[in-house]
């Protein structure tokens, strides 16, 4: 049955022990590696890999040829992996290549989710319940391009794009919380600079930045001057930016309300993201009602 195609098989499945060893080597591997990028960790490019890994997902589509998700692993495929939204991220598909050397058997769709786990986790972000299953599909399966956000577009986009993938409000100002992670590359979207002053550091300064909205004032954003696409910086450093999908946020009243509540307390932040998170990783996927949900230990709390 070709609507039946992107099913998690228990039989397939391996011991919660086996994945939790292949989340240490990650996250012993971004300690390992801490030249991967300008702030160091490979971090941010993992939970951006294993985002875009999913986020070609279409509710409305039923053809698993073209609806998308994280089940097939396809952005190891060119046209795919081509799309410019993707630009950047081969570089984490390289960085997880060993794994795949070590464990044959585990998929691009289970790692590339398990490495964003592991990423935010080690981050200092939420525990994100996670669950194993999907398989490598070919090339037929890969989403057609286009499927990723515009980060040049407003509120009433980004909240249709949202919809596209089965999100709430809450869901999707959570999900772009992630932005506390990371950088624009020039090289990768044109876009440049952190959101935020801790880009390898999982807490809710996203908003704490964003919340202050467009303005002259204090810790507040204005039009950055410069010859590359539309972005907002900020007032006191010059140093941090915003994209237009990203103040699109406060732009909205409904958004804005939810900004300033997570603004407040990085726990509602914390407890609205997490199964956010796990639900964009499983959009698409069916899994066993027996399935278990899996809940790694950081390093940390395994040596203490
Ligand atoms: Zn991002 N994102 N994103 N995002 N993203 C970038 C970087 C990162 C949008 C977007 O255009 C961009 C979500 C939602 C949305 C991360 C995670 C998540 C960049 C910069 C752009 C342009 C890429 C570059 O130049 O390297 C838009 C328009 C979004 C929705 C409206 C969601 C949801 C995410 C996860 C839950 C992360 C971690 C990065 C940083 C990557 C890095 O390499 O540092």
């Amino acid at each position: 049955d070709e609507s039946n195609v992107k099913v998690a098989t228990l039989s397939d499945i391996h011991s919660f022990k086996e994945y939790q060893q292949i989340y240490n080597d990650i996250a012993k591997k971004i300690e390992e590696e801490d030249d991967f990028d300008v702030d160091g960790s490979a971090g941010p490019n993992l939970v951006r890999l294993a985002w875009h890994s999913a986020g070609t997902y279409d509710k409305n589509d039923k053809n698993p040829h073209t609806n998308g998700g994280s089940y097939g692993g396809t952005m190891r495929f060119s046209k795919e992996g081509g799309d410019g939204a993707n630009n950047g991220l081969a570089k984490g598909r390289e960085f997880l290549e060993p794994l795949l050397k070590k464990y044959t058997w585990l998929s691009h769709g289970d790692l590339w989710t398990l490495a964003g786990v592991a990423a935010i986790q080690e981050m200092g972000g939420p525990k994100i319940k996670w669950r194993p299953g999907r398989k490598d599909l070919s090339e037929e399966y890969q989403a057609p391009n286009g499927k990723l956000p515009d980060a040049a577009q407003g509120p009433d986009y980004v909240r249709k794009f949202f919809n596209r993938l089965d999100f709430t409000d809450r869901e999707m100002v959570a999900l772009i919380g992630a932005h506390t992670l990371g950088r624009c590359h020039v090289t990768s979207s044109g876009y440049d600079g952190p959101w935020d002053f801790a880009p390898t550091m999982f807490d809710n300064g996203f908003f704490t930045q964003l919340q202050k909205g467009v303005g002259k004032g204090e810790g507040q954003w204005h039009l950055r001057k410069w010859d590359g696409p539309e972005q907002y910086e900020d007032n006191n450093s010059n140093s941090l930016m915003m994209l237009p999908a990203d103040m699109a946020l406060v732009q909205d009243p409904k958004f804005k309300k939810i900004v300033d509540e997570f603004a407040a307390s990085q726990e509602a932040f914390f407890n609205e993201f997490a199964p956010a998170f796990q639900k964009l990783l499983e959009n698409g996927i069916q899994f066993p009602k027996e399935s278990k949900e899996f809940v790694f230990r950081t390093l940390d709390e395994q040596s203490s």
